[in-house]
This record gives structure tokens, sequence and C-alpha cells, in this order.
């Protein structure tokens, strides 16, 4: 089913960044909706749970080069 988890994600300063990870998330199966919040370093993702999770997507914003942690 879908799920909403929040990922925090240390290391995003600018706008700049917000679209990196967008970038960086962009092609993940099942990701259905991100939300990036940049002053609460944080994202709010919307995924169906039968194609990825919040780790994968969390895994993509580290590879990216910041430092995401599935916090619910
Ligand atoms: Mo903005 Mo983020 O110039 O690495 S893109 S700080």
């Amino acid at each position: 089913g879908n799920q909403t988890r929040i990922i925090k994600i240390d290391g995003m300063t600018c706008g700049g960044c917000v679209a990196s990870v967008h970038n960086a998330t962009a092609d993940i199966d099942g990701l259905d909706d991100i939300s990036i919040e940049l002053a609460d370093n944080q994202a709010t993702v919307t995924f169906d749970d039968s194609k990825t999770s919040a780790e994968t997507i969390a895994a993509a914003i580290d590879d990216a080069g910041f430092d995401a942690t599935v916090t619910n």
C-alpha cells in the first residue's frame, strides 16, 4: 500500500540542493510524491511500499551527497 514517511536530510543549504534531491529521487519507481522542506531539513515522501521503501529513497539522497535518515 501507500506510505507517507519523513526523511531527515542534513546538508541542504539552498534551492540548488533541493533540486539535487529532486533529481536524485526522480527515477525511483514507486515514489509517488516528495515534498522537500529546506527550512526543516527534511522531506516528506509518499510511495508504494510494494515497489520501494523509505530506506531506498534515503539511500538515493545519501548518494547525492547529503546525509539522509528515515525518522518515522
Ligand atoms: Mo546551493 Mo547546495 O549553491 O550543495 S546547491 S549549497
